[in-house]
């Protein structure tokens, strides 16, 4: 078994060419491969940590695709299930020059929503280091909102450090009173949370890092660790026991597609703590990851190797300790 695990949907990205056009005026696109929990599971693999994905996809040409893909990349797939009834969820983004692009997405009751929490009693947990939760996963559908909960309880019962991003998708919920209970309750048991500042007010009424560090240190012993990503600023870095502090972002002139800078921010962190770095470092590398990404347009093709991590270090002399 790997050191890193995840649990999350893929989702087939058919991304417009036609730059700044409505995905009702958008005649050509492109494919590629998303998931904020795969984004994350493929930048952790790049950085040279082994990893395990848990999915379903469908018995069909996205999910050949999506399987293909999540294998050229090397995350593990033992627990990659193929569903002959459901389909492989998708989504339609926009390209945009500016700003954040619009998605749209087909993905109730999708291959990955009819995911189970039986399947999960056969994951080993035994070598997992970290495993990444993410808010999205459980807004599925209610199978997988079980299947979810079963395994959040199997790392809490095991002891093993949890990341949790809130990964707010609204759409995805459809009941915001539900999303905001659901995922404040599923961060109580997380050792470190990953929240954006703009989560925050919609979590908790504050868009403050200090505001929103201090709520979820506050409402669980298990949570060691905030830390709030604030754009462009780069991260706020709260612990239980000592002042928090801000970790400046990188530049960037020439920012492309800001999706997948989230999970960038969650795999550069998850990475540095895998390496026994400081959180400084964990914060700083996720601000780094993050930046990188905003230049493509893909979800996850910006993460860096190691050895473009070190030249973006030394590029913008800064290292890590
Ligand atoms: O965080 C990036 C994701 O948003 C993207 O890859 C697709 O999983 C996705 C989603 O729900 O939007």
């Amino acid at each position: 078994m790997s050191e890193f695990l995840t649990i999350g949907e893929p989702v087939v990205t058919f991304m417009s060419k036609d730059a700044d056009a409505s995905l009702v005026d958008t005649i050509n696109y492109f494919k590629l491969l998303g998931g904020a929990e795969l984004n994350v599971a493929i930048g952790v693999q790049r950085l040279g940590h082994t990893t395990e994905y848990v999915s379903r996809l469908g018995a069909d040409p996205l999910g050949g695709y999506a399987k293909k893909q999540i294998l050229e990349h090397g995350v593990g797939t033992t627990f990659v299930t193929e569903d002959a009834d459901n389909w492989t969820g998708f989504q339609l983004k926009q390209m945009v020059t500016t700003g954040d692009p619009q998605t749209f997405n087909y993905r109730t009751g999708s291959a990955a929503a009819h995911l189970s929490a039986d399947v999960l009693d056969d994951v080993k947990l035994d070598d997992v280091k970290i495993a990444h939760m993410s808010g999205i996963f459980p807004a599925l559908s209610e199978t997988s909102n079980q299947a979810f909960r079963h395994l959040m309880d199997r790392l809490v019962a095991a002891d093993k450090l949890i990341t949790f991003d809130p990964n707010l998708r609204p759409a995805l919920w459809n009941d915001d009173a539900r999303m905001i209970r659901e995922i404040n309750e599923f961060a109580k048991s997380a050792d470190i949370i990953l929240p954006g500042m703009n989560e925050g007010k919609i979590l908790m009424g504050s868009e403050d890092p200090k505001d929103i560090a201090d709520f979820y240190l506050n409402q669980s012993d298990r949570t060691k660790v905030v830390i709030v990503k604030v754009g462009p600023a780069g991260a706020y870095v709260q612990t239980r026991d000592a002042e928090g502090f801000m970790v400046p972002g990188f530049k960037v002139n020439n920012v492309v597609d800001t999706v997948g800078a989230g999970d960038g921010f969650a795999l550069g962190v998850i990475t540095a703590l895998l390496e026994d770095k400081s959180l400084r470092s964990a914060a700083m590398r996720g601000n780094a990851v993050g930046a990188l990404q905003v230049q493509t347009p893909g979800d996850n093709d910006g993460y860096p190797t190691p050895e473009q991590l070190k030249a973006f270090y030394e590029a913008e002399g800064v290292s890590e300790d």
